[in-house]
């Protein structure tokens, strides 16, 4: 099996889910420690344009999204499953929850000053930090995210966090004995909240939400990961060849064809599009095809949930 190298940094919430999810099937994966703010060239070789963190790169194929890099690893490794359960409604749908609204809760109460980032880069300077914030302003620019103020983000946790507990009942995982997807995307919304201690005690009137997060952090630092520079990851997707991908639909793709020049981008923030030619558009994701003078030739995948395909511009 070729390498899995993941594109991360180490205070990303949606890199700390992958990290768990890595650590939970016992996976062997290698790590390329990426910049926090754009400018990004490594990561935008290899990608075309996507810049969100984290990216999952197996030779010459480059996936984006948690959402699909879960689905890439649960081939890479059935066993443990991420879908116990199977992959239903309930699980995607506490997933996309915990993904698309709980993280913009929990990322304004533990990215305040003194919270993750003094916690994970005790060191950054003022500058810097300066800097991250314009970085993510630009980001959201154009989004559909609404981020509230931080008594509404406050407000929404102790919305949720009660029926989470509630949810969890006397199992250990959100959906049973054992743990499936939307478990470790419940675990990184909560994980800034419970690493900032100014902010963890809005989680100890949860007793079994606290050791829930416990439970999966504990998957988190599993994995051991070999350390790889981003040239090299480069010279790996170069040398490499993309897999091929078997029988390609193009599923209401609009009158696009496979083969046409299309873009990529998410709906809903970091709306940077990807350039490529479209090789397959299913109900699962959308790979394009694109060449870099560094990285070679190279398929980007993204999910098709939450992306928009077009007609290059
Ligand atoms: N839907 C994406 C969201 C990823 C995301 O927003 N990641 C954050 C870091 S936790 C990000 O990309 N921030 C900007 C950056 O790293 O450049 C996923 O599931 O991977």
């Amino acid at each position: 099996m070729k390498a899995l190298i993941l594109h991360h940094y180490p205070v990303s919430p949606y890199a700390e889910k992958v990290r768990a999810m890595l650590g939970y099937k016992a996976l062997a994966w290698q790590s390329v420690i990426i910049p926090m703010l754009m400018p990004k060239p490594d990561v935008v070789a290899l990608t075309g344009g996507y810049r969100r963190t984290p990216i999952l790169q197996i030779g010459a194929d480059v996936y984006c999204d948690t959402a699909l890099i879960a689905r890439v690893l649960e081939r890479a490794a059935p066993s443990p499953t991420l879908y116990p359960y199977g992959d239903n409604f309930a699980g995607r749908a506490m997933a996309h929850f915990a993904d698309s609204v709980m993280f913009n809760l929990s990322v304004p109460i533990g990215f305040q000053p003194g919270g993750m980032m003094q916690r994970f880069l005790p060191d950054a300077t003022p500058e810097f930090l300066a800097a991250f914030a314009k970085d993510r302003a630009a980001m959201r620019q154009g989004g559909t995210v609404r981020r509230g103020p931080l008594a509404e983000c406050r407000a929404y946790l102790a919305h949720a966090l009660p029926r989470i507990e509630a949810q969890l009942g006397d199992r250990p995982y959100l959906l049973g004995a054992a743990a499936s997807e939307c478990d470790f995307a419940l675990y990184h919304v909560l994980w800034p909240v419970w690493q900032v201690a100014a902010v963890r005690p809005l989680l100890e009137p949860y007793p079994r939400t606290l050791a829930f997060v416990e439970r999966m952090a504990a998957f988190g630092q599993q994995g051991k990961p070999e350390e790889i520079t981003s040239g090299r990851a480069l010279e790996i997707a170069k040398k490499s060849k993309p897999a091929a991908i078997e029988k390609p639909q193009a599923l209401e793709s609009d009158g696009l064809a496979l083969g046409e020049r299309v873009q990529v981008m998410p709906v809903d923030y970091a709306l940077d599009p990807v350039k490529g030619e479209l090789l397959e558009c299913s109900a699962e994701s959308i790979s394009v095809r694109r060449t870099d003078p560094r990285a070679g030739t190279v398929v980007v995948h993204f999910p098709r949930f939450g992306y928009q395909l077009q007609r290059a511009g």
